[in-house]
């Protein structure tokens, strides 16, 4: 019995299929990382600070060592003996493995113990005691740099205050020229708010020290094993062949799994200090209080047009919360990640950008929760000040995008902070959007509505993003080109596996990998195994954030099964006795075969093929025998997946309570290697959009403590807040994507929270509604209706 399905009839390659993981995955068959119980292991629990920022005075573990169970405990110290003590970030900062000198935010690792069982460990934290002469925190990133604000980075040699680092991208001057002579300019301050990416498993690790082969084995919740493994090596001084990463199944990533975390590094020391395998597991607030959070920008925003809506130019500051440690995953060139891209869509004349980043008393993180490298936070800037230009004119908000679009003709488009968009179709995928939402009934039933007092909201969203990072010119990150390695081998038999540099947190790559060598050797997805999320057996390649997948070890797939195809001609060449060129490559649904030019049905499958590559009898001069492959993907450009997001809200006038009704998305990802897995991934990010914009929030009190740190404080929504989307599809390839593939992971979550809040704006325009910020929760819907300012 076949247990390959097909939906569409196209069993040889792209197209809809069931994902082959989740034969597994529905059978409780995955193997996560607490999955993975090892002979002998121990476990291991991190003491955390209770307070945001406070000098350690002392450290008292004599009561844990103690404790029957206990094998080990570590404190900061003991970790700086061995040089060991803070660790590079990704963004060539340093964090701190355990806190030494002072705790910089609260939840911060300070010790940890090593025990026979979980529940040892955790109950060996309460007998460590912690000194703690607490400080003020720096709570509020607007008086982070304030003289008198209290320095967080005194760990760093001449550091005096708490700037971290300032950036800008575009023309300041030809920027200030287009404002002095615009006919309008609107301003407004916008907030996106510190959001977390709550995967449903949480961050944990098992690491296993071989103490006389000195090898290390670790099993990691990581979207990026190659790098870790480097840096791993580079920072703890393994030799790097001696260490193994395993990334087994994930359940989520959301960019949350691409730091290396303080956690990891303790299972290390753990075993290494032990000479057991030791586990480390995450609990729900520990991930959501201590590990990598999103957004955290206060943005000012400026917006110049004409009169007549033409949209000369686009400015900002933005002041980014990167928390006590500059933990943020973006290319060394970029440190604020892609927000250069902020121009969005539109073709204008010039462009300014300034940031400023600063320290707080807060978590580390920042490029994480789908945000293809900071562009959710751009693009929510450029879609809510269009808007508040439409406002303004007193124009409808979709004739004013198209008036400004980047018109087809453009591409590819050179945008004016130096961004170069591979291929876009806005205004069809605009009146694909418009058609379905049947926006101008949605108009006519908004105008009926608000003459009976109801507030009826349709928000309109806009969005390109830039994908699939490299070139590894321009990209790096701490030195490690951004590009991916690919192997493809082809069994005697005509069945395949391919070994990738990336790795699936839930994004379905057994099954699209697959299906793209599938595609061009003819062959069933199902005869293609996926091998990945294992540095000892895959190629290197700096792992799957940044919707980079597709993009570029897409591509090394794509480009290896071509490989191969070239071979495979060759030796077809030598099995039929015709000149290679004489040979033509078909494919149906029998598979894919080389036939005499001209003479159907005479030529040789690829099994044939493959069987004789590694079979007995010769081959043609010159061709060695086996039918593999291998690759390292170097891209020309990102990909500019782009779409356009329709959401229409209602709310309640007595309780201020925002219901999304409606909620159409109009994607453009070029060509679709599976439909229903890039829906299920604009599906799953449509939802993110509505819980950033409604509900989800990571807060402080003026102490710092972390108001989200559980799922009944930090919520996210559920089936029950989320309509039935309505998705439709425009196709514009990449041009120079080998299948003009664009990535996808990322676009719905970048893409919705603008249109969600530009609809609550404009059902609250009743009111004089402006903006409010994010998360519109009732409470700060129902104070935006008072007219007042939302609360901090
Ligand atoms: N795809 C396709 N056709 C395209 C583009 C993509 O069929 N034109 C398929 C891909 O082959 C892949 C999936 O869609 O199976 C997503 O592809 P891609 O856009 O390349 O993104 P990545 O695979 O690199 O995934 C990363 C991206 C990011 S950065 C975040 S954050 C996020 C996201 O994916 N995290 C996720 N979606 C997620 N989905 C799940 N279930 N879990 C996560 O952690
Ligand atoms: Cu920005 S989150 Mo994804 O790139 O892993």
């Amino acid at each position: 019995m076949s247990t390959f399905v097909d939906n569409d009839q196209r069993p040889l390659g792209h197209g809809r299929m069931l994902r082959k993981e989740d034969r597994r995955f529905v059978r409780g068959r995955g193997t996560y990382v607490d999955d993975i119980s090892l002979p002998g292991m121990l476990h291991l629990a991190v003491l955390r600070s209770p307070v945001a920022h406070a000098r350690i005075v002392g450290v008292d573990t004599l009561a844990a060592e103690a404790h029957p169970k206990v094998k080990a405990v570590v404190t900061g110290a003991m970790l700086a003996e061995r040089g060991l003590a803070w660790m590079p970030t990704l963004s060539g900062d340093v964090q701190a493995v355990l806190a030494t000198d002072k705790v910089r935010f609260q939840g911060q690792e300070v010790a940890f113990v090593v025990a026979e069982d979980r529940y040892a460990a955790r109950d060996a934290l309460e007998l460590i005691d912690v000194e703690y002469d607490v400080l003020e925190p720096v709570v509020d990133v607007r008086r982070a740099l304030d003289d008198d604000a209290p320095l967080i980075r005194d760990d760093l040699e001449g550091k005096r205050d708490n700037h971290c680092f300032d950036w800008e991208t575009g023309d300041p001057a030809a920027t200030a020229a287009v404002f002095d002579r615009a006919e309008v300019v609107v301003r407004q301050e916008l907030v996106f708010p510190r959001v977390h990416p709550a995967p449903m498993e949480t961050c944990g690790a098992v690491a296993d020290y071989d103490r006389v082969e000195e090898r290390l084995t670790l099993w990691a919740t990581t979207q990026a094993p190659h790098a870790h493994r480097t840096l791993l090596s580079m920072f703890a001084g393994l030799p790097e062949h001696r260490i193994r990463v395993v990334s087994p199944d994930i359940g989520g990533g959301f960019g949350n799994k691409v730091p290396i975390y303080p956690g990891y590094v303790h299972a290390i020391v753990g075993s290494m200090l032990t000479g057991r395998p030791v586990k480390w597991t995450e609990d729900r607030t520990e991930n959501l209080v201590a590990s990598g959070f999103a957004r955290d920008y206060v943005m000012q925003g400026e917006i110049a047009a004409t009169r007549d809506g033409r949209i000369l130019g686009l400015r900002s500051h933005v002041l980014a919360d990167h928390g006590a440690f500059n933990g943020t995953a973006a290319p060394r060139k970029f440190p604020g990640g892609f927000f250069g891209v902020f121009t969005g869509s539109y073709d204008l004349e010039a462009a300014y950008c300034s940031m400023t980043a600063v320290h707080t008393n807060k978590a580390p993180g920042g490029v994480a929760y789908a945000c293809s490298f900071r562009i959710a936070e751009a693009v929510y800037l450029v879609e809510r000040m269009v808007d508040l230009l439409a406002a303004e004119l007193g124009r409808d908000p979709v004739s004013l995008r198209m008036q400004n679009f980047i018109r087809p003709e453009q591409f590819p488009y050179t945008s004016r902070t130096g961004w170069v968009y591979d291929s876009g179709d806005y205004p069809r995928a605009m009146a694909e959007a418009l058609r379905i939402a049947g926006y101008d009934e949605l108009r006519a039933e908004q105008a009926e509505r608000r003459s009976r007092g109801e507030l009826m909201g349709i928000g309109v969203s806009f969005f390109t993003e830039a994908v699939g990072a490299g070139p590894r010119k321009d990209m790096d990150m701490l030195g490690l080109g951004m590009a991916d390695g690919c192997e493809l081998r082809v069994h005697p038999t005509g069945s395949a596996v391919i070994r990738l540099a990336v790795q699936t947190q839930g994004q379905g790559h057994e099954t699209t990998f697959a299906q793209l060598v599938a595609e061009e050797l003819g062959i069933r997805p199902d005869d293609v195994d996926v091998v990945h999320g294992d540095t000892d057996n895959t190629p290197y390649g700096l792992g799957t954030y940044g919707s980079r997948s597709t993009p570029v070890s897409g591509a090394a797939a794509v480009l290896a099964a071509r490989r191969v195809r070239d071979k495979a001609r060759l030796i077809a060449a030598g099995m039929l006795e015709v000149a290679p060129e004489d040979l033509e490559w078909t494919k149906d649904d029998s598979g894919g075969r080389f036939d005499v030019r001209g003479v159907p049905d005479t030529g040789v499958t690829i099994q044939q093929i493959a069987m004789r590559a590694h079979g007995a009898g010769d081959l043609p001069a010159g061709v060695e025998g086996g039918l593999d492959a291998q690759i390292s993907y170097n891209p020309d450009n990102l990909t500019y997946p782009f779409g356009a997001y329709i959401c229409v809200v209602d709310v309640d006038p007595g309780t201020a309570v925002v219901k999304v009704r409606r909620f159409i998305a109009v994607d453009d990802c070029g060509t679709r290697i599976n439909e229903m897995i890039v829906e299920g991934q604009i599906h799953g990010g449509l939802a993110d959009g509505i819980g950033m914009a409604l509900m989800e929030f990571i807060g402080f009190d003026e102490h710092g403590n972390c108001l989200g740190g559980s799922l009944m404080d930090y919520l996210i929504p559920t089936a029950l807040e989320v309509p039935d989307w309505e998705c439709g599809t425009t196709v514009t390839p990449s041009p120079h994507h080998p299948i003009g593939a664009k990535g996808v992971g990322e676009s719905a979550t970048v893409g919705s929270p603008p249109a969600v809040v530009n609809a609550v704006v404009d059902a609250l325009a009743l009111y004089g509604v402006r903006h409010a910020d994010m998360p519109l929760t009732p409470s700060r819907v129902w104070e935006a209706m008072q007219g007042r300012a939302a609360p901090p």
